[in-house]
């Protein structure tokens, strides 16, 4: 169900941009969760696009939400699940609420024609994965979701490497923004190269024309750095995260309450420097497929 907001956006063909919810439910502490997505938003529409923050609210997929429903996800509490694909049939008939991930929030932007989307890191190949086989669904949306989801790369908790031999396979390209070197969320660099590198709003448009028109059913991560200002150099960042970890095992903490665990305790553990820097790079992401979504061709014309 779309808000007026965005029905009116869809009718009137103003660009619109999808937002992810579980970033507000689970993936940053109150009220700071709530706060950042109405700055997300406010950075969409400074940059000519209209916000349209996906969720589920009493058992209904919303495509945009009011300031109200916003307010509710952000209020912590056990009746708020994560929405993954594997339970968005069952929230919907259990008429629950609560964040979509990366990859629902894919789904339900594609059901409703949108083909821009922004978060903060996507979900990827978990460090210790070939034991705990722990990869996350945003991957196999990628592959078969025709959305270009704006990041500032994967999230470092994860194993990169693994992330990006994952989507090599599955085809999905990573276009990097204005950067040759992959993005490592909280850190401008990671090792890794992009598929290719491209500087504009205008191109990255064109360069998405090209891809849908070969593939129209798959996806593509748009990797945009962290500011400057905000981010934590690689090494320092490191070490924390590999604390994280040890915590998480020696807790037997698993499936989809690792990664908010994991984030979680990096705010603790850099006295929220790290949430600061989260904050920071899902604005720039906001902005950014707040100008792209002007350059892209409708869904019709760039399948021809
Ligand atoms: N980006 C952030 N914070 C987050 C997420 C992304 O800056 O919390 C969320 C997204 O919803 C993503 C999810 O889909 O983390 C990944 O969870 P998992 O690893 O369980 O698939
Ligand atoms: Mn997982």
């Amino acid at each position: 169900m779309l808000s007026d907001e965005v029905a009116a956006a869809a009718a009137n063909q103003v660009a619109i941009v999808a937002l992810e919810s579980t970033i507000i439910t689970h993936g940053m502490p109150a009220p700071d969760n709530v706060e950042t997505a109405r700055r997300v938003e406010a950075a969409v529409r400074a940059n000519g696009a209209t916000p349209a923050t996906i969720a589920v609210v009493d058992g209904v997929a919303r495509i945009g939400l009011t300031d109200e429903e916003l307010d509710r996800l952000g209020q912590p509490g056990p009746e708020l699940v994560k929405i993954g694909n594997q339970n968005l049939a069952a929230s919907l008939y259990l008429g629950q609420t609560g964040g979509t991930t990366v990859a629902v929030t894919m789904k339900l932007a594609a059901l409703a024609d949108i083909k821009i989307f922004a978060t903060g890191g996507i979900g990827g190949v978990h460090r210790g994965a070939q034991n705990s086989f722990d990869i996350s669904g945003d991957l196999e949306e990628l592959a078969r979701t025709p959305v270009a989801v704006v990041s500032a790369g994967f999230k470092s908790i994860l194993d990169v490497a693994k992330t990006t031999e994952y989507l090599e396979t599955l085809g999905v390209p990573i276009v990097g923004y204005q950067t040759t070197t992959l993005p490592s969320f909280y850190s401008i660099e990671s090792p890794h190269e992009v598929s290719l590198q491209l500087d504009s709003p205008e191109s990255i448009g064109a360069y998405l024309h090209t891809h849908w028109s070969l593939y129209p059913a798959c996806g593509a991560v748009i990797a945009n750095p962290i500011p400057q200002h905000a981010a934590i150099p690689t090494n320092r960042i490191e070490a924390a995260i590999a604390q994280a970890c040890v915590h998480a095992d020696a807790e037997g903490i698993s499936g989809k309450e690792l990664t908010p665990f994991l984030l979680q305790w990096l705010v603790d553990a850099t006295d929220g420097e790290s949430l600061e820097a989260n904050k920071e790079l899902v604005f720039n992401n906001a902005k950014v497929a707040a100008l792209i979504a002007q350059h892209l061709t409708s869904p019709c014309e760039s399948q021809n």
